[in-house]
């Protein structure tokens, strides 16, 4: 009910003006601008069909990353039921084959946080298009998942996000984290490195008509050389050009992390909300990805 209200108030200040919702930082609905798929072909895709990941396309993080509150390890992926699974959940003890890949004592191993990330880094990557993923979020505080691109110029601290920018086509922080309900996502861009010369823009909140915890949505963005349109089922959600678009090929990453530092988890960071830690029926908590497509304009092709 409360969700309801809040949904009318911002279909309303969206009338009024399309960025006061944002601006209030109330979060925002889709438009009813659909993407043009006629312009695009369909260049490179994953179904997850199988029932292993297909390295030909795909790369895991290191054996063992410290990676924000927690650890991706490989053992958190895998393929089943036409879907791409990253896990996440503490474990006591190491993964299965912690040990054997990462030539650790078995004194060393720390309990933690673990999750997994894959990429398409030095095995595909693209420049312009549209790329889209269906997915079902991981229902879990503390952490969110992402489906974002990268290239190695995002580093490069020039004033400029054309040498290459970090799109985060979502991302998804607001489990459980908001009194009107947990069915918002995140969207955002990051360039010039994560230190001090960083520059990000981001159009908030997003509203998702069902919940994505529990059913499946498509996150998309089309990238032409002039901005970033971004997309939740089809329907537009904010354009983004802030300190230039990339003008270079990126690659594809799909990943879950936890709030915090050094391996260490920490709550409520990022509006993750506190983390429960007590095993319920949200741990293992699981990212289920149906498929990744990226499209070329046909006249780039
Ligand atoms: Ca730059
Ligand atoms: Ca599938």
């Amino acid at each position: 009910m409360i969700k309801s209200v809040l949904k009318i108030i911002i279909a309303v200040l969206m009338v009024i003006n399309p960025e006061l919702p944002a601006l209030l930082d109330l979060g925002k609905l889709p438009s009813e601008n659909m993407v043009n798929m006629d312009k695009f072909v369909l260049v490179w895709n994953d179904e997850f069909d199988g029932d292993s990941l297909d390295k030909n396309k795909w790369g895991y993080s290191w054996w063992i990353t410290e990676r924000k509150g927690g650890y991706w390890h490989e053992d958190m992926v895998s393929v089943k039921d036409g879907n791409l699974v990253i896990r996440a959940e503490y474990l006591e003890s190491p993964p299965e084959n912690y040990y054997e890949n990462s030539g650790l004592d078995m004194d060393e191993y720390k309990p933690g946080w673990y999750t997994g990330k894959v990429t398409t880094r030095d095995k595909y990557e693209q420049c312009y298009g549209y790329f889209e993923v269906r997915c079902i979020l991981p229902a879990a505080t503390g952490m969110w998942s992402a489906f974002w691109m990268m290239n190695e110029g995002v580093y490069n601290v020039n004033n400029s996000g054309q040498d290459g920018t970090e799109v985060d086509v979502f991302e998804s922080f607001y489990y459980k984290d908001n009194w009107w309900g947990n069915d918002a996502i995140s969207t955002g861009i990051h360039y010039d490195g994560y230190g001090e010369g960083h520059h990000g823009d981001s159009i908030g909140k997003i509203f998702i008509e069902n919940d994505p915890y529990k059913e499946y949505n498509t996150y998309g963005v089309e990238w032409n050389k002039d901005e970033y349109i971004f997309y939740i089922n089809g329907y537009e959600t904010g354009r983004m050009s802030t300190g230039g678009v990339s003008q270079n090929p990126e690659y594809l990453l799909l990943s879950c992390e936890f709030a915090g530092d050094n391996g260490i988890q920490e709550s409520d960071r990022h509006g993750t909300g506190e983390i429960e830690r007590t095993p319920d029926e949200n741990w293992p908590a699981e990212f289920k990805v149906d498929y990744v497509r990226c499209y070329q304009y046909k006249d780039l092709v």
